[in-house]
């Protein structure tokens, strides 16, 4: 008896099975590079914001720099914080006496641009008009903070503005939350904090 030999080749069954599979796996892939893609460009927003709000951190304490405790307006003590303050840099000494600079404003302001954020500007001569801006996307509250009268991120600051500044003893804490420019990416703002002491 001869047995039939099956014939070469594949059936057009499996080579619809085939590209099926093949078109899965390639899907598949696709969504995995996409996500990948989109998760390196989340980690890179976060990265390049932290970054920003350090360096913007470092320049308000570079501001602060000798700014005695009786130079600073208002006093930012208490449970509230503070994210507008007026205050004086030590010049040198004259008769015995610090001589101090013009009064200069770290201030938070409106963005026409973004109603639902804030920025940050220094202002060298509160008698002056010049105003610096230090940052855009400064966040109405900080991180994890909602405007109920309670510290719900339990920093000791109650209802705390995205820009806050708090002294306890001689000790000035400052906080910066920012929004991150592409919420699509997921991730909402990110918060730095940073510490300087006053002078006597
Ligand atoms: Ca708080
Ligand atoms: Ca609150």
């Amino acid at each position: 008896m001869v047995r039939a030999r099956r014939q070469a080749g594949f059936t057009l069954v499996e080579l619809m099975l085939v590209m099926g599979v093949l078109g899965l796996v390639f899907g598949a892939m696709g969504t995995f590079q996409a996500r990948s893609q989109q998760a390196a460009d989340a980690g890179m927003a976060r990265a390049e914001t932290e970054a920003r709000a350090r360096r913007v951190l470092a320049r308000v304490v570079d501001e602060l720099s000798g700014v005695a405790q009786s130079r600073l307006v208002p006093d930012p003590t208490g449970l509230f914080g503070c994210s507008d303050v007026r205050f004086q840099r030590p010049t040198g000494v004259a008769d015995g006496s610090v001589t101090w600079s013009v009064q200069a404003r770290l201030q938070l302001v409106a963005d026409p641009e973004r109603p639902d954020v804030r920025t940050l500007v220094y202002v060298p001569n509160t008698s002056g008009s010049k105003v610096i801006v230090l940052c855009k996307g400064v966040t109405p509250l900080g991180l994890g903070e909602q405007s109920n009268g309670v510290d719900d991120d339990g920093d000791g600051q109650v209802d705390e503005a995205g820009f806050s500044i708090q002294r306890v003893g001689d000790l000035l804490t400052i906080q910066l939350t920012l929004d991150l420019p592409d919420k699509a990416l997921g991730a909402v703002a990110i918060e730095q904090t940073t510490a300087t002491v006053l002078k006597n």
